[in-house]
């Protein structure tokens, strides 16, 4: 019985190596998910900048495929321990009996959020709980497991982690496992990276497949605003001069031309070059005070992202546009025609497709 879990691959150097590479890539999970949430879901209190401008693409980037390229890692320190769970006795002390629970809660949370992650990823929602609020407080859970874990096989960690493995085999080992984590953000990666675009067969969505060469998260046909008439975009609220103005309004304003990505949560990202007016010449036009907060909303009637918030270091940039045409042709009705907001630093749900109405207050 024994003797058939004895790979001379495992040894506890090896699970504390694997565990360091975990412990690093559920840091930068954390991290950038809490960004990525925070800025989703922006509280009143959250000072956000517009620039850099890409850098929600590369947190939300590092996230998703950091993520998928943690699978093979986290496959491989499940191997390398797994004659743990048959240890006998399973129970030595009250105090083991915690800690057994914690690892509990450490492996069954990281498998939740890979699995739950990957398929989201995937447009797949096979459970009755909503997504977001489900990963978003198990990732809490993972990581203050995570945090006793490290604490309590802090010796073991000190030993193994940081010296050089002694057995060629195992080294050999250790080196397969990351070439396989590489090998998997390689084939994922130009999701995002455009050059790496060509190698990301494993990746969930093609950057370039789309109308405009852009992809497109919800359509005109599923929003509802396929026929557009009579379009007025409408700025009001807090202004000294209400402005109503409809299409060809828009078109005579002075246009300007700024290259920002569409980076979306789950992932994927692509920059293209937008054409439009910027919102801060509508709102000084309208007479706003430099600190308003601005809501765009959408034509679009239901839907969890048809309206969104621009808070003042957006609005004032002058890369923020009401778009009116995408890669030098005007907005196909899934970007967001007649008009869409696009602003640096913001992640796609942001990016109000569709806009009929600027609201001040
Ligand atoms: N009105 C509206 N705008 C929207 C959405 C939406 O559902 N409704 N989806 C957002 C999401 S999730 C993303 S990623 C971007 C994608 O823009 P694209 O479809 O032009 O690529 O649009 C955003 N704008
Ligand atoms: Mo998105």
């Amino acid at each position: 019985m024994i003797a058939r879990f004895t790979s001379a691959l495992r040894s506890e150097q090896v699970a504390a190596k694997l565990g360091l590479w975990l412990g690093v890539s559920f840091t930068v999970a954390f991290a950038t998910g809490l960004f990525s949430h925070f800025l989703q879901h922006p509280p009143a209190w959250l000072l956000w900048p517009s620039r850099p401008v890409n850098l929600y693409r590369v947190t939300q980037g590092l996230h998703v495929v950091g993520g998928i390229a943690t699978v093979p890692l986290l496959l491989a320190k499940l191997w390398a321990v797994y004659p743990k769970l048959w240890q006998w006795p399973p129970l030595r002390s009250a105090g083991h009996g915690i800690e057994r629970l914690f690892v509990l809660v450490l492996v069954g949370g990281a498998l939740f959020q890979l699995v739950t992650g990957l398929l989201n990823i995937a447009y797949v929602y096979p459970w009755p709980f909503g997504f977001l609020q489900a990963h978003y407080w198990t990732a809490y859970l993972v990581y203050g497991a995570l945090v006793i874990h490290v604490a309590t096989e802090w010796a073991k960690i000190r030993k193994g982690a940081w010296t050089r493995v002694e057995s060629q085999d195992r080294r050999r080992f250790l080196w397969t496992v990351a070439a396989a984590c590489g090998l998997t953000a390689l084939v994922t990666a130009g999701e995002t990276l455009t050059p790496l675009e060509r190698l990301a067969v494993l990746a969930p969505r093609d950057p370039r497949a789309g109308p405009q060469g852009v992809p497109v998260n919800r359509s005109a046909a599923a929003a509802g605003v396929e026929r557009v008439s009579g379009y007025r975009l409408t700025v009001t609220g807090a202004v000294r001069t209400p402005l109503f103005l409809g299409y060809a309004d828009l078109l005579r304003l002075p246009q300007h031309t700024v290259r920002l990505p569409i980076a979306c949560v789950e992932g994927w990202s692509v920059e293209c070059e937008w054409t439009g007016v910027r919102l801060r010449d509508l709102l000084a036009a309208a007479g706003a005070a430099p600190g308003a907060l601005v809501t765009v909303e959408s034509l679009e009637r239901a839907g969890y992202y048809r309206s969104s918030e621009v808070r003042p270091p957006h609005w004032n940039d002058p890369l923020t546009l009401l778009a009116l045409k995408l890669n030098a042709r005007t907005l196909d009705p899934d970007h967001g025609y007649p008009v869409r907001l696009i602003a640096p630093n913001r992640p796609g749900v942001q990016q109000t497709k569709w806009v009929s109405e600027v609201r001040v207050s």
